[in-house]
């Protein structure tokens, strides 16, 4: 097992963090200690913190789930001193591999509440992140507000006891700042949404509002949400990877990581309470995210998600397998050539042709073996998010629906669990519940856009798309996936 120890003697190849780990304060709280956030913030903030004057901008991490698997995470965070190695892919089969040490703690918010609370509340917390996934906000799509309905929120808003939920917490320790004269700290929200801070803004006052009305217009005065587009393919590790990453660095790391060697982050600046320098480290700064997060939800996510879905019926279960399906190749080229690029507003300087080019290739990285599975999962929540301004504009501009039809069609039939040569899988899909999947198994094949995947754009749904989709959901029954492309 490694833990800090271990800095004074690294195998050879193997970076060490530019800084003592051990003397470093923490400045930021993390919600969803997840491989991505491992990879990607934690990379950036790991750089900055080599940097002269950045020593207090360590990561406290929280974990929000109970059960077996979290305990184990939490117990390996706890034996490596909250230490782990990132393996950095690269598509000619470069490696880089460094130790990452700016998680400096890790909390698991089921097991110890109130020290999450504590955190949050001290005044040396400046900046709380998150990646909950692009599903996590608890937002009504079709009215856009925060869902007080659910059980969950429902608890913690009675407050007879310590929160579970994020909500929760942070607006308790923000109540608690408010009172004690800490102030407020900035909420940055890591997950591919479009304006994923005004969607964080919109959860944690519309959580605040049904508290305190009080505190919710103190929070909306002084507390502030950037918006920010994230971007690094962080695939799952499972236990022979985990096996292949350590015999390749030397190390004897229990939660090892590999990414691409591709990393981008670009974010407004509006932090309330200072940030660490991040600029000094690569993040790109704007005034205006729109843009860039535009560009990378309707193609890079967008493109993904239509390759897995239509990759699992086929057989395939890694991206890159997919992507050199010729066919499957040829199809998510003409969507972004056709469906994507000519709709959007790329910023300037950003030239969306060289970026289809540069996301295909990341996708064609055998180093990173992304499963599609994973790609796939919560597929009601991605769909909403990648597809949604797509569907929207090809209906506005009366456009060719084939294509988005046809990854329509692929999403509804890989809900059923099956692929074409009759192996099955489990599909990853959180919020759908039986009486969901029941319509996906309808015998009028049009019952299942009743599915919430689809409500961004049920009030411009015309026939004509309904009639795409249940034709190319016959098409890929009768003929199968490759037949049924509709290029
Ligand atoms: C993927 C992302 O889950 C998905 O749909 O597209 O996990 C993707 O790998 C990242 O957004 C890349 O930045």
């Amino acid at each position: 097992m490694m833990n800090r120890t271990i800095l004074d003697d690294l195998p050879a190849g193997v970076s060490a963090p530019g800084y003592d780990p051990t003397a470093i304060g923490t400045g930021i709280v993390h919600f969803g200690v997840g491989n991505f956030f491992r990879a990607h913030e934690a990379f950036y903030v790991d750089r900055c913190l080599a940097l002269p004057g950045q020593q207090g901008w360590g990561i406290v991490g929280v974990g929000l789930t109970d059960g077996a698997r979290s305990a184990a995470k939490a117990e390996s965070f706890r034996a490596q001193d909250c230490l782990y190695s990132l393996t950095e892919a690269a598509p000619d089969g470069s490696r880089a591999v460094r130790v990452i040490g700016a998680l400096r703690d890790y909390l698991l918010a089921p097991a110890d509440p109130a020290a999450v609370l504590d955190r949050l509340s001290d005044p040396a917390t400046r900046i709380v992140t998150m990646t909950i996934t692009e599903g996590g906000y608890n937002i009504d799509e079709t009215s856009g507000t925060f869902r007080l309905d659910t059980p969950a929120v429902r608890a913690d808003l009675a407050g007879d006891g310590l929160p579970t939920t994020i909500f929760g917490f942070v607006v308790e320790a923000l109540a608690r700042r408010r009172a004690s004269g800490a102030g407020p700290f900035t909420i940055v929200s890591c997950d591919n949404l479009r304006h994923n801070g005004d969607v964080a803004r919109t959860a944690f006052l519309g959580y605040a509002r049904a508290r305190d009305a009080g505190l919710a217009a103190w929070m909306a005065e002084n507390v502030t949400f950037p918006n920010g587009m994230v971007d690094r393919i962080t695939p799952t590790v499972d236990q022979a990877i985990a096996t292949a990453l350590n015999a390749a660095s030397g190390l004897d790391d229990d939660l090892p990581l590999v990414a691409e060697d591709f990393t981008q982050w670009v974010l407004e600046d509006k932090f309330c309470a200072g940030r660490p320098a991040l600029e000094k480290v690569g993040v790109q700064f704007v005034d205006d995210v729109t843009g860039y997060e535009q560009v990378k939800v309707r193609m890079l996510n967008a493109s993904h998600i239509m390759l897995a879905f239509s990759g699992i019926l086929l057989g395939y279960r890694l991206v890159h397998d997919t992507l050199a399906d010729a066919d499957l190749s040829r199809f998510v080229n003409a969507y972004l050539e056709q469906d994507v690029i000519p709709r959007l507003t790329a910023p300037a300087g950003l030239d969306p042709e060289a970026y289809r080019r540069s996301v295909l290739s990341r996708f064609s990285n055998p180093a990173m073996a992304d499963q599609l599975l994973r790609i796939g999962g919560d597929g009601s929540s991605k769909v909403q998010v990648y597809w949604t301004e797509t569907v929207r504009r090809a209906i506005a501009a009366d456009g060719d629906l084939s294509r988005i039809a046809f990854g329509i069609a692929a999403y509804l039939e890989m809900l059923r669990g099956v692929d074409e040569a009759g192996d099955s899988y489990t599909p990853f899909e959180p919020t759908l519940d039986a009486a969901h999947l029941a319509l996906v198994r309808d015998d009028d094949l049009a019952a299942a856009l009743a599915l919430p995947a689809f409500d961004g754009w049920r009030d411009v749904q015309t026939p004509a798309l309904t009639d795409a989709i249940v034709a190319a959901r016959r098409a890929i029954r009768d003929k199968g996936v490759r037949a049924a492309l509709p290029v």
